[in-house]
């Protein structure tokens, strides 16, 4: 089953990334289907206003419910007979990690991503439409974007390239960092030699045994360095004893 991407914002500029590269790629093939709409094309006044002044005041514009209403309610039932998974990208939302980005690339085929601008859309669309479809509000992180467009782009990359077939070699998906639950080793290639500095050795000695126990000591003291939160939930995993080596 192909997996279907709708993407409504009022920058769909935004999104022209998703021509481009793998993601590209499967979408030429096939794999992987990209619908980005304008928000605005759900207005009826001449100035497509999708945003208007907070109920009870404080900074900034709030998105208006009726675009939002009408766009999704059109999105949402195009497909008869398919449910779609909606999507709010927001700093409040629950974390986005490859565990969230494995559970949508293998249980859904439609997601529908809502991009809010401004301080948020009315709070009354959230209610309206988790009554009628899965929806999930992911962060990428702590910090503030200035609306849900960089965020789709990251989410929409991070699912489809486990879409079977969007990437050739399926063995770079089980190597990399946060598979497994520890970062990547470090990788070089030709040449052995590059201003003083040296390919480690073990990498040229052809003892694939040697080779594979470098990179899992790599793996685990990089991850110690940079990720320690990562290295105890690998432990953890792991079994008691196992950091010890007992
Ligand atoms: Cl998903 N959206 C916005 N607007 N800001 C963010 C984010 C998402 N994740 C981190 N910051």
């Amino acid at each position: 089953m192909t997996l279907r991407v709708d993407v409504l914002t009022i920058f769909p500029d935004y999104l022209a990334p998703l021509d481009l590269s793998l993601i590209g790629r499967a979408r030429r093939l096939g794999l992987l289907e990209v619908h980005v709409h304008d928000l605005r094309d759900w207005t009826h006044d001449r100035h497509r206003t999708v945003d208007d002044t907070p109920y009870g005041g404080g900074a900034g514009m709030v998105m208006r419910p009726e675009p939002w209403g009408e766009a999704l309610d059109e999105v949402c039932e195009a497909l008869p007979g398919r449910t779609p998974h909606l999507v709010v990208p927001g700093p409040g939302g629950d974390r986005f990690t490859q565990r969230v980005a494995e559970d949508l690339a293998s249980r859904e085929d439609w997601l529908v991503f809502l991009c809010g601008r401004y301080e948020g859309i009315d709070e009354r669309v959230y209610e309206e439409f988790a009554g009628r479809y899965p929806l999930s509000v992911l962060s990428l992180g702590d910090y503030v974007l200035n609306g849900g467009e960089v965020a789709v782009l990251a989410m929409t990359e991070a699912v489809a390239r486990l879409v079977p077939g969007v990437i050739g070699n399926t063995e770079s998906l089980t190597e990399e960092s946060h598979t497994g639950g520890l970062l990547e080793y470090p990788v070089y290639t030709k040449p052995p030699v590059w201003r003083d500095r040296e390919v480690p050795g073990v990498l040229l000695s052809g003892d694939h045994g040697r080779i594979a126990a470098w990179r899992h000591e790599q793996r685990l003291e990089r991850t110690a360095r940079r990720r320690p939160d990562l290295l105890r939930d690998y432990q953890a995993q792991q079994g008691p004893g196992a950091a010890q080596g007992w």
